[in-house]
């Protein structure tokens, strides 16, 4: 059976967990929490989370996990049929990760975690978030989903990237980056109400106050 390695505060994790929860595929979880020690480098060569463990070892890196799980396994497909419309997709995933998700991720430590990030460092997010909305608006086709009529796996990075992005534009850069981006906010709705999401949420909630402690007392 796939073993999914990480914890429920992780966004990237998240993605994993709903794709393989849409496709109706049996995963176990296993509590992993990255990081530099030699114990996590054997698993996730840059300590990283998610981790899918597979019959044939471990694999890192979530749009990859993606794929792989996408290629080889039954269940829902993730992705259309057709060689271009995959390729569209993961245009769009990889927009929204490098241009969204990564930029926000700057603040996640001032948005979420009560601590400061450098003024330098918040306004290039905000210059990069803009960017990275406006090229979302542009490419994405919001019908109602990111790539079309079907649910795909731009939706998993999206529901998971941009709705912390807004909330780090709220909170820390005093922008409001859904303020005329009506389609994506209808999806962030539609992506809440996923039959999978309520697992997904309350296993976050649950995991959220370990995890505080362990950002409080600096084991991460
Ligand atoms: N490029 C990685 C990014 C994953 C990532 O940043 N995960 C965070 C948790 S949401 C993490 O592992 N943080 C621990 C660390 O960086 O030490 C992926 O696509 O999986």
């Amino acid at each position: 059976m796939l073993k999914l390695y990480g914890f429920s505060v992780s966004n990237y994790y998240n993605m994993v967990k709903l794709a393989l929860l849409e496709k109706g595929l049996p995963f176990e979880e296993v509590a992993f929490y990255g990081g530099q020690a030699p114990q996590a480098l054997a698993v996730s060569p840059r300590g990283k989370v998610p981790v899918l463990e597979t019959e044939h070892g471990f694999l890192s890196e979530t749009s990859v996990i993606l794929d792989y799980i996408e290629q080889t396994q039954g269940g829902k497909a993730l992705l259309p049929a057709d060689p271009f419309g995959q390729a569209k997709v993961r245009e769009l995933l990889k927009e929204i990760e490098l241009y969204i998700e990564l930029p926000a991720r700057t603040c996640y430590a001032e948005s979420f975690f009560g601590m400061s990030v450098e003024p330098l460092v918040k306004e290039k997010a905000r210059a990069d978030l803009l960017a990275g909305f406006s090229t979302l608006k542009r490419n994405g086709r919001f019908a109602p989903f990111v790539a079309g009529e079907q649910l795909t796996l731009a939706d998993l990075m999206f529901c998971f990237s941009v709705d912390l992005a807004y909330a780090v534009g709220k909170k820390v850069l005093n922008i409001d980056l859904l303020a005329d981006f009506p389609q994506a906010k209808a999806l962030l709705q539609l992506m809440g109400e996923n039959p999978h999401m309520a697992r997904i949420v309350a296993d976050k909630e649950a995991a959220m106050p370990a995890f505080m402690e362990m950002i409080r007392s600096g084991k991460r």
